[in-house]
């Protein structure tokens, strides 16, 4: 087996592994949903309903699903209960597909346009400052020079991107403590760009007060950043714990009410039976997931591949 074929090996089991307990939690509700039936019915199509969202799938998702089957099953009065999973497992991908995209580390800039700056959001403990170091570390894989910006609102935060930055081999920008955001972020984009460097990533404090606070806070560091790179911030990644299910759901409708968000990364995935949270929210947001978090290690972060994600989920 060569590299890649072993590196790719490598990241299904990481996915399958990550995904089994949402998959057996998924199935087994399944399972006992369809015992002792052999025909889709309304009562079916109402437990299979619940079954999606006691999985965190979310009630509209669920509802959109529930009548794409159910048109289906119209169609076609004699479904037998042994199609349903596959009918279930068409209709999510369908969905999911619907929304492609593109990972992060496909930007194109040019030479004047340096660097490419991604503002890393969320509230405390979702798991920012680990996909901030997991990111760096596929992008200095690929080859780019990357730098990353401490957040100065606890000493503990800053230390624990030291210890990312050290592992993917990659500098930490620093300032004193308790410097403002804005004047942090300020400081890293200037800094990334006097060292020439290809992307800056910045970590921010899920310091979430209220809305107002909030988008006043980022609006204030979008702004300055933007007196260096124009476009700057190229990306504004919202890392939601997937853990957490509906909570996940509400932090997303905060943070995009509040700032313009245009990429998310779902993690925790690994561990959590919540997992169907992925498929809600990819459908519900406009804004497409872009990486999962399926571990604490520096490669437990994946590519959002919709594909990969619902074969691993249902089998191949
Ligand atoms: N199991 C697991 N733990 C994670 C994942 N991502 C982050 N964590 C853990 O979640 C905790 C909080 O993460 P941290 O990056 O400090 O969150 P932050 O406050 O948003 O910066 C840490 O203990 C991480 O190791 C993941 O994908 N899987
Ligand atoms: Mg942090």
């Amino acid at each position: 087996m060569g590299f890649f074929d072993r590196f790719t090996k490598g990241k299904k089991e990481t996915l399958e592994k990550g995904l089994e307990k949402t998959k057996e939690n998924f199935f087994s509700k399944i399972t006992r949903a369809v015992a002792g039936k052999s025909k889709i019915d309304d009562d079916l199509l109402d437990d299979l309903e619940e079954v999606l969202v006691t999985s965190d799938v979310g009630v509209d998702t669920t509802l959109k699903i529930i009548d794409r089957i159910e048109e289906r099953v119209a169609r076609d009065k004699y479904v037998g209960t042994d199609e349903l999973t596959a009918m279930l497992r068409e209709e999510i991908a369908r969905l999911l597909t619907e929304n492609n995209t593109e990972d992060l580390s496909e930007f194109s800039l040019s030479e004047g346009q340096k660097p490419y700056v991604i503002m890393v959001v969320g509230v405390n403990g979702v798991g920012k400052t680990t996909t901030i170091g997991k990111l760096a570390y596929q992008f200095k894989q690929k080859g780019y020079s990357v730098y990353l910006a401490a957040d100065t609102f606890r000493a503990a935060a800053v230390e624990q991107l030291d210890i990312w930055g050290e592992r993917a081999g990659v500098p930490v920008i620093k300032q004193k403590m308790g410097s403002d955001p804005a004047s942090v972020a300020y400081d890293a984009v200037n800094s990334a760009k006097a060292h020439n460097a290809d992307v800056v990533i910045i970590d921010t404090a899920g310091r979430l007060h209220n809305k107002i606070n909030l988008m006043n806070e980022l609006t204030k560091i979008k702004n300055v950043m933007g007196k260096i790179v124009p476009d700057a911030p190229h990306e504004v990644l919202l890392v939601l714990d997937g853990s957490t299910g509906q909570n996940a759901f509400e932090q997303a409708k905060q943070f995009t009410a509040a700032t313009e968000v245009t990429a998310l990364a779902i993690t925790k995935l690994d561990g959590t039976a919540k997992g169907g949270v992925v498929i809600g929210i990819s459908d519900q947001f406009r804004i497409p997931v872009k990486y999962i978090g399926l571990g604490e290690g520096m490669e437990d972060l994946q590519v959002f591949r919709r594909k990969e994600f619902v074969d691993s989920l249902f089998g191949e």
